[in-house]
C-alpha cells in the first residue's frame, strides 16, 4: 500500500508530544501543591496499592531498593506507547484522539483522588495539564495533516488508522510526507515546518519535565535541611548502652555496625516522600481506649525520651539480603501513651496509620510489654530523615517493619485483629510478623576471588540477627566440611544484630562455598527450611560461592 506512512508516524509523534505536554504542565503545576498531587506519583501509588503481593516481592528481589525507579520507568514506557497510539488514531479521528487523551487525564485525576493524603484541590495540576494538552494535540494533528484532514473525519470508511492513511492523499501535507519522492519545494517546506513545530513543542515538554523533577528535588532537599534545623532532639531520659568497639568486625566489605542514615535501607509504598508539616502534625490515639488523646510534636518532645539500638528488618528481605539496618532510635515508649489513654479490655492490636494511608497491625502486647517499642523522633542522633518517617514513626523490636514500623505516623487505633486489617494483610501477607532468626555472609561477596594471606588463611565475616531473642552462636561450614564456631563481635542488646568472623586457616586454592547458620538466645537453631519472603518472611541458610586464588 502506498499510504503515507510518514503521516501516521508524525501523528504518533504528535500524540507523544501532547502527552509530554500533559505531564510537563501537571508536574510543573504540582510544585505549587503537594508532591502527591503529581500525576506520575499518584498513578504509580495507585498501581503499588493494587498489584498482587507476589509482584512486590518479585520486583524487590530483582531490583532491590531500585523498585521505585523501575516502576516509574515502566510507567513512562507504557504512557509513551499509549499516547503514540492515541496520536496515530488522531490521523483519522481527531475528536476521538482528543477524547481519549482527556480520558487519560481524567483517569489520572481519579487516581490522584484515591491517595490518602490528597484533597480535591490536588487534581488541579493534572486538570491544568489536560486542559493544555488536549488543544495542543488538536493543534499538533492539524500541523501534521493540515486543516483539510479534518474533513476526512467521520467520512465513510475513514474510521480506522489504515483508512486514514489511505485517505491521507486528500491532505496535501500528509501526501508530501508520505510520498517523499514528489518533494517539491513547497512540500519540503511544509514538512520541515511540521517537524520543527513538533520537535519544538516536544523539546519544551522534555525540558519542562526535567525542570519539574529538578525543581522538586531542590525544594525537597531545601525543606529537609530547613526541617532538620527546626528542632534539637531532646536528651534521652534513658540512654542506650554504649557500643563497644568489638561490635564492629573490621574486615573490608563488612557493613558498619550502626547503619548511617543515608545508607539505611528504605522500603515503603510512598513514591514521593510524604512532606509532613511538623507544626501541623499531631498523633491521635483512639479506638478501644478510656480517653482519646491527641498530642502535637511540641508536647511529644516534652515527654521523657528513651534511646534504644534496634535492628529493623523488612519481611521482603531474601536469604542473604540487605533489607536490614541497625540504628539508635530516640522516642517516647508507645506504652506511656497507651497507658495514658487507657486500653480497654478485649483489645489485642494497635493499628498504626501513616499520613499516606499505609497501616500496620501490631499485637498489643508488643507495645505494652517491657521491650523498647517507640514513637520515634530521632535516628542516630538526628531528627528522622524524611525517607525514614519525619517527623514521627514507630519502631518495635522483634517485628518486621510491615506490621510495626509505620513512618509518617499520624494515628494509633486500639482495636482487635478480628475487627481491623492492615495494608499488607489485605494483600496476602501474614497478619503477624515476628522476625525470623537470620544470618548472612557479607565477606566474601558471591563469586569473589580471594587471596590467601602469607599463612594461607582467608577471613570470612557476616551478620546475624534474632531480635528479642538475641544471637548466642554463629556457625560456618566451608564446602561439605564440619560446622565451625565463628567468633562473635559484641552483642549490644538482644534487639541488635551481631557481626561474626571466621579465620579459615587452611584455605585451599580453588572454588568453595561458605554456609552460615545462627542459634538464637533461646538455643533454637536457625531453620534450614527454605521459604520465600511471602507471607511471613524468608528462611533458610545463606550460602556464598567464592574462589581462593
Ligand atoms: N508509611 C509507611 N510506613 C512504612 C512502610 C510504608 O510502606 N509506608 N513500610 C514499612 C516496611 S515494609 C518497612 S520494612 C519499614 C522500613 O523502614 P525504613 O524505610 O525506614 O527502613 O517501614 C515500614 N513503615
Ligand atoms: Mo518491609
Amino acid at each position: 500500500m502506498t499510504a503515507p506512512r510518514g503521516a501516521a508516524r508524525w501523528s504518533a509523534v504528535a500524540g507523544v508530544v501532547a502527552g509530554l505536554v500533559l505531564v510537563a504542565v501537571a508536574e510543573l503545576a504540582s510544585l505549587a501543591f503537594s508532591s502527591s498531587s503529581a500525576p506520575f506519583v499518584a498513578v504509580g501509588g495507585a498501581f503499588v496499592d493494587i498489584v498482587p503481593p507476589g509482584v512486590k516481592d518479585l520486583v524487590i528481589r530483582l531490583f532491590g531498593t531500585w523498585d521505585k525507579l523501575v516502576l516509574f520507568a515502566s510507567m513512562g514506557a507504557v504512557y509513551l506507547v499509549l499516547t503514540a497510539l492515541i496520536g496515530r488514531l488522531g490521523a483519522a479521528r481527531r475528536a476521538l484522539a482528543a477524547v481519549l487523551l482527556a480520558g487519560l487525564g481524567a483517569l489520572a485525576m481519579a487516581l490522584v483522588l484515591t491517595r490518602a493524603q490528597n484533597t480535591a484541590l490536588d487534581v488541579l495540576p493534572t486538570l491544568f495539564g489536560t486542559l493544555v494538552a488536549v488543544p495542543a494535540l488538536l493543534l499538533l494533528l492539524r500541523t501534521v495533516h493540515g486543516p483539510a484532514a479534518s474533513g476526512t473525519e467521520g467520512a465513510p470508511g475513514a474510521d480506522g488508522v489504515g483508512a486514514a492513511e489511505g485517505t491521507g492523499t486528500a491532505d496535501g501535507a500528509g501526501a508530501a510526507d508520505g510520498a517523499g519522492t514528489t518533494g517539491s519545494a513547497d512540500e519540503a517546506r511544509a514538512r520541515w515546518t511540521r517537524r520543527r513545530a513538533l520537535l519544538g513543542v516536544g523539546a519544551v515538554g522534555v525540558l519542562a519535565v526535567v525542570g519539574a523533577a529538578v525543581g522538586r528535588g531542590i525544594t525537597a532537599s531545601r525543606e529537609v535541611a530547613a526541617r532538620a534545623a527546626r528542632y534539637v532532639l531532646p536528651a534521652p531520659r534513658t540512654s542506650a548502652p554504649p557500643i563497644p568497639a568489638e561490635a564492629q568486625v573490621e574486615l573490608e566489605g563488612m557493613p558498619r555496625y550502626l547503619t548511617p542514615n543515608q545508607d539505611f535501607y528504605r522500603i515503603d509504598t510512598a513514591l514521593a516522600v510524604p512532606r509532613v508539616d511538623p507544626a501541623a502534625w499531631s498523633l491521635r490515639i483512639h479506638g478501644l481506649v478510656d480517653q482519646e488523646l491527641e498530642i502535637d510534636l511540641a508536647a511529644l518532645l516534652e515527654e521523657p525520651m528513651v534511646e534504644a539500638h534496634v535492628t529493623l528488618t523488612c519481611v521482603s528481605n531474601a536469604v542473604g539480603g540487605d533489607l536490614a539496618g541497625n540504628a539508635t532510635w530516640l522516642g517516647v515508649p508507645v506504652r506511656t501513651l497507651l497507658e495514658r489513654a487507657g486500653v480497654q479490655d478485649g483489645a489485642d492490636m494497635v493499628l498504626s496509620r501513616s499520613i499516606d494511608g499505609f497501616t500496620a497491625s501490631t499485637p498489643l502486647e508488643a507495645l505494652t510489654d517491657d521491650r523498647d517499642s517507640l514513637i520515634a523522633v530521632g535516628m542516630n542522633g538526628e531528627p528522622l530523615p524524611a525517607e525514614h518517617g519525619y517527623p514521627v514513626r514507630m519502631v518495635v523490636p522483634g517485628l518486621y517493619g510491615y506490621v510495626s514500623a509505620t513512618k509518617w505516623l499520624t494515628e494509633l487505633k486500639v482495636t482487635r485483629f478480628e475487627d481491623d486489617v492492615a495494608y499488607w494483610s489485605t494483600r496476602g501477607w501474614s497478619e503477624r510478623g515476628p522476625i525470623k532468626t537470620a544470618s548472612r555472609v557479607d565477606v566474601p561477596r558471591s563469586f569473589a576471588e580471594l587471596e590467601a594471606d602469607a599463612d594461607g588463611a582467608v577471613m570470612l565475616g557476616g551478620t546475624a540477627w534474632a531480635q528479642q531473642r538475641g544471637v548466642s552462636a554463629v556457625e560456618v561450614r566451608i564446602d561439605d566440611g564440619q560446622w565451625r564456631e565463628a567468633q562473635l563481635g559484641a552483642e549490644v542488646t538482644a534487639d541488635t544484630w551481631v557481626q561474626w568472623s571466621l579465620r579459615w586457616g587452611d584455605a585451599e586454592p580453588g572454588d568453595h562455598s561458605v554456609t552460615v547458620r545462627a542459634t538464637d538466645g533461646e538455643g533454637t537453631l536457625q531453620t534450614s527450611q527454605r521459604a520465600a519472603p511471602a507471607p511471613d518472611g524468608a528462611s533458610g541458610w545463606h550460602t556464598v560461592r567464592f574462589t581462593v586464588v
